[in-house]
């Protein structure tokens, strides 16, 4: 027993991690659709020792699939996602397409799963700076109510795809080997300008939009509302690119509802968090770190301190590998929930 499972965007760096995460969680699969854009098609591709090639995702491509996992961009996923819901499969969406539509379950199983259950075939996988973000915050909204959030982040370049990462790379090695280089990719390929990754930070992830905030920005503040369904969290987020492979990282101020409570309670509360690893010692210089996350499923926290003026302000370093939790462990983890609530039969 199984289902019948396609995945859109095999060859991208998330879709890659999709079929690993699948493989890793022996994801019941009885029949298995590799789809991409017509330019990776024809590409071939490994599942549990076996090769797939890759077929141009078309409308008719989702007959008889049940669950579709859609990692392609955003203008895929528009074009395609209701072509497979109208053909019966529930579409797990890893891009921003569908996170904001009201009809449109926005879910980290962590935190929101029963959400699941209002789905009108499409469930938005939300962003991967988000979602480590509330996985951190859940454990303390439960317990003592939430007032405030600002988060910084120190976001890989992996989150931009392959592209970027390969980028980045290039232009270490140039750099280091004196040759001239022209950046192409990063902090945005449509955009006007272009900057150097390579031992730089860039304050810009995605497009500016009218108020300030880039596109990133305001995918952290608006999803973190719906995720956590709080519409009227204030919410501010600066988004900042690093040269590291893979992980973000991010320092995340907050308020609770509550004056008195000490640091070890909140690091009592995230050490019960699920999905979540603690590792706060400062004597022995133990925080999590990008390199340390890499491949693992987790959301790490540590640097959990009282904020010293106010009152009911604490800060944390939350990290974990944004194309796992941040993308493909998540889509994985809510086609299991699906399974687990007898959403998809
Ligand atoms: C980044 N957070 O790091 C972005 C990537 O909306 O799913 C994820 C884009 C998205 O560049």
């Amino acid at each position: 027993k199984g289902f019948h499972v396609a995945v859109v965007g095999a060859t991208g760096a998330v879709g890659e991690q999709i079929l690993k995460t699948l493989e890793n969680r022996n994801f019941p699969i009885k029949k298995l659709t590799l789809l991409s854009s017509s330019r990776s098609a024809g590409k071939k591709v490994l599942y549990k020792g076996e090769s797939y090639t890759l077929q141009e995702a078309k409308p008719e491509s989702f007959e008889g699939v049940q669950i579709a996992l859609f990692s392609a961009g955003g203008s895929v996923s528009k074009a395609l996602a209701p072509e497979a819901v109208k053909r019966g499969a529930i579409v797990v969406d890893n891009t921003s397409a569908f996170r904001m539509d009201e009809n449109t379950p926005l879910v980290v199983p962590e935190v929101n799963e029963e959400d699941l259950h209002q789905h009108n075939g499409i469930i938005a996988n939300p962003n991967c700076s988000t979602i480590q973000m509330v996985v951190a915050l859940e454990p303390i909204r439960k317990a003592f109510g939430l007032n405030k959030v600002i988060v910084s982040t120190y976001q890989a370049v992996s989150g931009s795809g392959q592209a970027a990462i390969e980028e980045m790379y290039g232009q270490t090695k140039a750099i280091l080997n004196n040759e001239e280089f022209k950046p192409e990719v990063l902090p945005v390929k449509g955009d006007k300008k272009h900057y150097q990754i390579a031992f730089n930070a860039i304050p810009q992830i995605d497009k500016f939009v009218d108020n300030g905030y880039t596109f990133e920005e305001m995918k952290m503040i608006n999803e973190t509302k719906k995720i956590m369904h709080l519409p009227e969290l204030p919410v501010a987020a600066t988004c900042v690119r690093l040269p590291v492979a893979t992980g973000h990282s991010e320092s995340v101020y907050f308020e609770i509802n509550k004056s008195g409570v000490s640091s070890e309670e909140i690091k009592g509360l995230l050490k019960e968090g699920p999905g979540i690893v603690l590792q706060d010692d400062p004597e022995n210089q133990i925080y999590p770190m990008p390199a340390d996350c890499v491949g693992k499923n987790d959301v790490f926290v540590g640097r959990i301190r009282n904020d010293l003026d106010e009152k009911k302000g604490f800060h944390m370093w939350v990290v974990s590998d944004n194309l796992l939790k941040g993308a493909a462990w998540n889509s994985v983890q809510i086609a299991e929930s699906l399974v687990k609530l007898s959403i998809v039969k």
